[in-house]
């Protein structure tokens, strides 16, 4: 039995953690999980995020995140060190979850680290492409929803809600440059890449995601009664 992993990415604040639980609650509710279960093509459903989705990655997330030292952090310091947490998370949890039929919902990556660490630091493409390769060791996403909301719309949301880390102090053209990497790779990867408004209430995100999940379990696994 092999599982699927399903990305959710985004800018800051586009709403991926809150439309990960709302997913989760969903197919649980609707039935959906227990009939792709009983019919074989799933076993468990999984939450997990990058940076930090295993024991060792938590510390390396905080030292992403949290850093507060007087030396600056250098961007291919940062790289390196998301390349890390994700390599201990593909051949640690995820690629043997997978294999043994999870479906899995991932807060961010790979692409975040080409729209983040590309796009909004300037690190060259094609070092960013070849550190992926060697963290995933070849293992890709099965559906990436991009979560798209205008920058400021997505900066007013983390702000409301109180603390501000390391990467979200960075200045707007840093923000919008990140969403112009994601939109760069969603026009490259049309099969693999939904894009989904997130500038609408939480419920009709949600609605479009479903939507979105919906059609592709329908792709992998036919008609499911
Ligand atoms: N990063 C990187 O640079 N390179 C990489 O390779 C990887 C990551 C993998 C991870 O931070 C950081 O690492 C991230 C990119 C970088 N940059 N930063 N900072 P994180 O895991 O702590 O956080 P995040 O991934 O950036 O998520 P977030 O900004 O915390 O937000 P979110 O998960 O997308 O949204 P949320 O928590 O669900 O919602 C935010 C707030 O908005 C919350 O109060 C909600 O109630 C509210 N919300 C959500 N949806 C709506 C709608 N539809 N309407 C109104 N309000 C809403």
């Amino acid at each position: 039995m092999q599982g699927k992993l399903i990305v959710f990415e985004g800018g800051e604040g586009s709403g991926k953690t809150t439309q990960i639980r709302q997913i989760r609650a969903w197919l649980e509710s609707s039935g959906w999980f227990e009939k792709l279960k009983s019919q074989g093509h799933l076993h468990q459903l999984v939450i997990t995020r990058e940076p930090g989705g295993t024991e060792l990655s938590q510390s390396i997330r905080q030292l992403l995140l949290g850093y507060t030292g007087e030396e600056p952090m250098q961007a291919r310091t940062e790289l390196l060190l998301y390349a890390a947490d994700r390599a201990q998370h593909v051949e640690y949890y995820l690629r043997p979850l997978l294999e043994q039929g999870a479906l899995i919902l991932c807060d961010r990556y790979t692409d975040s680290t080409v729209a983040y660490q590309g796009y909004g630091r300037g690190l060259e493409q094609a070092l960013i492409a070849q550190l992926n390769q060697i963290a995933t060791n070849g293992l890709v996403s099965d559906l990436t929803l991009w979560l798209d909301v205008p920058v400021e719309v997505g900066l007013h949301r983390t702000q409301q809600r109180g603390t501000v880390d390391r990467i979200e102090q960075a200045d707007i053209s840093f923000h919008q440059r990140v969403r112009e990497g994601f939109m760069q790779l969603a026009q490259e990867h049309p099969e693999r890449i939904v894009w989904v408004d997130a500038s609408p209430s939480e419920a009709e995100v949600t609605l479009a995601v479903q939507q979105a999940i919906a059609l592709k379990f329908q792709e992998w696994y036919g008609e499911i009664r």
